[in-house]
């Protein structure tokens, strides 16, 4: 690609930043809990969410993405630990966060190391529920999580002193089942050629929508978007393609890192179309199936098929890439690692040579964390990588 050509990404009217998004939210949570709500903050992707819907709760996610309470964690964490894992602490320890406040209790489950034995400190803070999550898919460990699933559904039954029906769990799946095809649709749009809006602003949006708490009013806002940008795309489609590189971005979560790279690869020139990641289309792609008579091996079946690199072996997220390359028209790859991630630092290794030698694309690993000292360095990376994409 040459020359580079350097855009501002263009924004609608109505769009929220991240960190608006969330301060919004802190109001409309407060004003939830003094009308009574409850409330499990959780972390993360594997939560079953339905359960939470079904003890007529709301969930609220507790992954954080940004550096501010990094130094007072860092007092009882070791530094070189996932700044996601340390951000999430470190609002809990210096009470920062409304959302860990006003969480009636906290759900986490045995994902990657480091979150697992956070967890054991965040448990000296607020009641800090863990599930035991097995790292394969065999029959065993389906089994076994199957049983976890059904002991958070006690421990949220003994914590409210409520009972939960399996009808209240099919409504809640019913209801997180459009969800997820609400999501997906909207983040299908990136198949679209020309891209109908920036992966800034769908990644952004999806984030900032999770602050809104109404899940039926978060999908048909959701919904509208997506109509909207529809019919935006196709009065102009008969330009014809877009001359912009088209990436793929993998990888941890890229909330914390999203201006730095994403926001900076598309001023530079490149569209960023599909995103394999938690705030992607990793846990929407499959839905939790409504005509499994056993409801709690319908949810472990859905949960334990999310393809985060904690499970090993985890070869469907390599085949589940090469289907976004071809379905997305993809031309590069970036592969985003938080520092001191193990599990997607050692996985790269698979998906760098997936995408380099299977797929015949270029694919940039960048390792960062949630400081902006590396900017001007990824800002030069990421324009030699776009050098070097044929298009
Ligand atoms: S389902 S991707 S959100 S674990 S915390 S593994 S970055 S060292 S966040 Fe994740 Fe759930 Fe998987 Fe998604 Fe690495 Fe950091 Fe661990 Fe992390």
């Amino acid at each position: 690609m040459s020359p580079i050509e350097q855009t501002k990404i263009r924004l609608p009217a109505d769009f929220e930043t991240y960190g608006e998004a969330r301060r919004a939210g802190f109001l409309r949570m407060k004003q939830l809990k003094e009308e009574g709500a409850r409330v499990v903050g959780m972390f993360c992707s594997f939560v079953p969410t339905e359960l939470i819907y079904a003890a007529g709760a709301l969930p609220v996610g507790l992954c954080a993405f940004t550096d501010e309470p990094i130094p007072a964690a860092e007092a009882n964490l070791p530094r070189n630990l996932c700044p996601l894992i340390k951000a999430s602490y470190g609002f809990a320890l210096t009470d920062t966060c409304p959302y860990f406040y006003f969480s009636d209790f906290v759900v986490g489950e045995t994902t990657c190391d480091g979150k697992k034995k956070m967890f054991e400190l965040m448990g000296e803070i607020k009641d800090t529920y863990v599930m035991q999550l097995p790292h394969s898919r065999d029959p065993a460990a389906l089994a076994f999580w199957r049983e976890q699933v059904l002991a958070f559904q006690r421990k949220l039954e003994d914590f409210y002193g409520i009972t939960i029906t399996e009808a209240d769990i099919r409504t809640a799946i019913r209801r997180k089942n459009r969800e997820r095809d609400v999501m997906r649709c909207y983040l299908e749009l990136g198949k679209l050629d020309p891209a109908p809006m920036s992966g800034y602003e769908m990644g952004t949006r999806i984030d900032a929508g999770s602050f809104s708490f109404d899940l039926e009013q978060r999908c048909d806002e959701v919904e509208e978007r997506t109509a909207q940008a529809l019919a935006q795309w196709e009065a102009r489609k008969d330009r014809g393609p877009s001359s912009r590189p088209r990436l793929l971005v993998t990888g941890c979560p890229n909330a914390g890192v999203r201006e730095k790279i994403i926001k900076a690869v598309e001023e530079l020139g490149a569209d960023v179309v599909a995103f394999d990641t938690c705030n992607g289309i990793r846990e929407k792609v499959e839905l939790v199936d409504e005509s499994n008579p056993d409801v709690y091996d319908a949810l472990a079946r859905k949960y334990l098929n999310i393809n985060c690199s904690v499970m090993s072996p985890n070869d469907s997220r390599r085949t589940y890439i090469g289907k976004m390359i071809d379905e997305y028209k993809v031309d590069g790859v970036i592969e985003i690692v938080l520092q001191s991630c193990h599990t997607y630092d050692v996985e790269a290794f698979f998906i760098r040579r997936f995408v380099t030698q299977e797929k015949g694309l270029p694919y940039l690993n960048i390792e960062t964390d949630y400081s902006q000292a590396d900017k001007g360095q990824i800002n030069t990376r990421l324009a030699a990588f776009l050098e070097t994409i044929d298009k």
